[in-house]
């Protein structure tokens, strides 16, 4: 599950690659196992109001535990994947639950990720997020969608999309005009990489079904923030082989379950 160069090179053209299984099928169902009954998880969930008010609930995470998160952003498969992306040493720059609850879920509005890390002293734009579908995402229950290509225009300016940072709109409708925009559906366990200038979106939750993903964000090494703030410099992943994600997971799930049942 080390991506092969045609990926590496298509990630390069449009700005997003998508992996079909980047998580095996136990893999996927510890997380769904255990992202559902995490009482940490869910205590660190927070809201962003979309435009319209609805809630998007996010809960993220700067450093790194012996949870399954972790072992994920940790896991050899995605590491050297993302070093391939990267064309550096990738580090842990953060990783959150991004969780739409059925028929409530709120929309992310059109931004980049560079959009704001720009501001945290990131000086080049060589940074990117890996989306993991905990639940299949589709266009009923609100996926992520890209626009094809739309790394290469460069950081466009930010600013207050209700309690989220969105891009300025008339770049997007312009460059929506010119670029395709592409629905990322995925089935629980498959995973989308995208370049932090690649502008996405996603829309509220309207189905009966939830879709929560956990995206794993990383910065080049070389990239490290100039000046403190909210996500961290520099600092080496001690890389998991990809074995490590069940071995993680299982003590975590022992523990959830034994607290339980206390
Ligand atoms: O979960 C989503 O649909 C998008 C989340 C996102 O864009 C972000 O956290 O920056």
């Amino acid at each position: 599950m080390i991506l092969s160069a045609e990926q590496a090179a298509s990630f390069h053209r449009d700005g997003y690659v998508i992996v079909k299984g980047l998580l095996t099928a136990r893999e996927t169902a510890l997380l769904k196992e255990i992202s559902t009954l995490d009482a940490r998880l869910a205590s660190i969930m927070s809201v962003r109001l979309d435009a319209t008010g609805a809630k998007t609930t996010l809960a993220l995470d700067n450093s790194l535990g012996e949870d399954i998160y972790s072992a994920i952003v940790r896991s050899e498969r995605v590491v050297k994947s993302t070093e391939l992306l990267l064309g550096d040493e990738p580090y842990h720059y953060h990783h959150k639950v991004s969780a739409k609850q059925p028929f409530e879920g709120g929309a992310w509005e059109w931004h980049q990720d560079y959009g704001y890390w720009y501001n945290n002293g990131c000086l080049y734009p060589n940074m990117l997020s890996c989306y993991i579908a905990i639940d299949p995402a589709n266009i009923e229950n609100g996926c992520l969608q890209v626009l094809k290509g739309s790394h290469l225009i460069g950081r466009i300016d930010h600013g207050k999309i209700g309690g989220q940072t969105g891009a300025d709109m008339e770049r997007v409708n312009a460059a929506l005009e010119k670029l395709e925009l592409v629905y990322a559906e995925l089935e629980a366990g498959d995973a989308v990489y995208f370049h932090c200038n690649t502008l996405h979106r996603s829309d509220q939750n309207q189905s009966p079904n939830p879709r929560w993903g956990l995206i794993c964000c990383y910065n080049a090494r070389s990239n490290s923030p100039y000046k403190e703030g909210p996500h961290p410099r520099y600092s080496p992943i001690s890389v998991l082989p990809d074995t490590g994600i069940v071995v993680a997971a299982e003590v975590q799930l022992a523990g959830l379950k034994s607290l339980a049942d206390a």
